[in-house]
């Protein structure tokens, strides 16, 4: 909404040490407050989103807030919808405050490594998480999208590999070695024009991934240089978010993007060519990422990381990811560690006394999981 009069709960400072009372009873119950999504974090500062019709008001205002300071020890991340108050007009120079944060529908985390158990939050409120892998430049490892795997469903978001540079290598191996797991898996590619603005993609591998991306709170994530920014910039035409070349001996990106943003997708063309076309989009009926302005779903673009720690996260969320594993396995001893070594585990009694015809589906699907299990202890990222 536009600009609003502010009163003095805006500008309260520290009650002096004379007539302090509790400081909680001054504090105001910011009743007042806004609610704001936000779509960037940058060095303390909040890029949000307030108002448009996600909220049911008429105006959408990007506005720029920090952290109160009853929040310092809390980390607000992208795609987190806070309370905001203060100067929200979003007025050159202006600043809001970030006053509380809502509950969180996923949160994605990542430990540096799975020895330091310092978490991260990457990212609040995604329903899916894209992991990012290039077929070649930098080399594709299953080490790296068996963590991402691990750490989505941890989170409960569901998962869809996006295998970029198809245009060097073939996705066959890698498409047959997740398939077992369920997981999605869309390809994209460069055309061989070469431009010196940039690469190009083919627009009908872009039209594909926005087909999986529509109506959802879609997360990037990947190694850097595999061509994140590359793809929200084909998805989102005014994204100009910076892509860097990567290194040709030791075929490593150079880390280009530095914080998560979080865009918009536009619907697109059906036609899979060209620009987004206001209304043409079927809207998703109920989902919250529709605002019927020609946009279906966001996407956040995220830096690149070395590896995706997984210190964090449980067998036993792991698991549940697998619905039919997770039913044979309550006949596992105590404490089965459901490894291929573990003594006596239900999951191999469920193979053996499997149908022939259904047997080999279910051991590679078990073989699937225990990857994933033992890359929770492993260190191959
Ligand atoms: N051959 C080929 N190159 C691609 C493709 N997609 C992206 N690239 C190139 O890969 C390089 C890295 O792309 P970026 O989009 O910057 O990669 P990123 O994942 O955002 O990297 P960080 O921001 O560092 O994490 C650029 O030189 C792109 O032109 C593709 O499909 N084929
Ligand atoms: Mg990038």
């Amino acid at each position: 909404m536009g600009r609003r009069d502010l009163d003095e709960s805006d500008f309260r400072s520290r009650p002096s040490k004379r007539g302090s009372r509790p400081r909680t009873k001054q504090r105001p119950e910011h009743s007042d407050a806004v609610t704001g999504l936000v779509t960037g974090v940058d060095r303390g500062r909040y890029t949000l989103l307030v108002g448009g019709a996600a909220a049911g008001l008429a105006d959408e205002t990007v506005v720029t807030a920090m952290k109160a300071r009853e929040l310092t020890r809390t980390r607000v991340v992208v795609g987190d919808r806070v309370d905001v108050v203060g100067d929200t007009s979003g007025e050159e120079g202006s600043l809001a405050r970030i006053v509380r944060i809502q509950e969180r529908t996923s949160t994605l985390r990542r430990t540096a490594d799975d020895t330091d158990p310092y978490e991260r939050i990457v990212v609040a409120n995604a329903d899916q998480l894209v992991i990012v892998t290039a077929l070649a430049q930098p080399e594709p490892r299953t080490g790296m999208i068996d963590r991402c795997v691990v750490a989505a469903y941890d989170a409960g978001m569901s998962v869809l590999l996006c295998l970029t540079k198809a245009d060097l290598a073939s996705p066959d191996e890698l498409r047959a070695l997740y398939e077992p797991l369920g997981v999605e898996v869309v390809v994209t590619r460069r055309t061989p024009s070469d431009d010196d603005a940039g690469i190009t993609l083919v627009p009908e591998s872009v039209e594909e991934v926005r087909g999986r991306l529509r109506g959802l709170v879609s997360v990037l994530v990947g190694h850097s240089g595999v061509g994140k920014s590359t793809l929200i910039n084909a998805l989102v035409p005014d994204a100009r978010r910076a892509t860097g070349v990567v290194n040709d001996v030791t075929g490593r990106g150079r880390h280009t993007s530095t914080s998560a943003v979080a865009l918009r997708l536009p619907v697109g063309d059906p036609g899979g060519t060209d620009a987004p076309d206001s209304d043409a989009g079927p809207d998703v009926d109920g989902a919250p990422a529709t605002d019927g302005a020609g946009f279906d779903g966001w996407v956040i673009d995220t830096p690149g990381v070395r590896s995706f720690g997984l210190a964090h996260v449980e067998v036993a969320h792991l698991l549940h990811a697998f619905e039919d594993l997770d039913e044979v396995a309550q006949d596992c001893p105590r404490g089965c560690t459901h490894l291929a070594d573990a003594p006596d585990c239900a999951l191999d009694d469920w193979i053996e006394a499997s149908p022939e015809d259904e047997r080999p589906a279910r051991a590679a699907r078990l073989a699937s999981f225990r990857r994933l299990l033992s890359s929770r202890t492993g260190s191959d990222a």
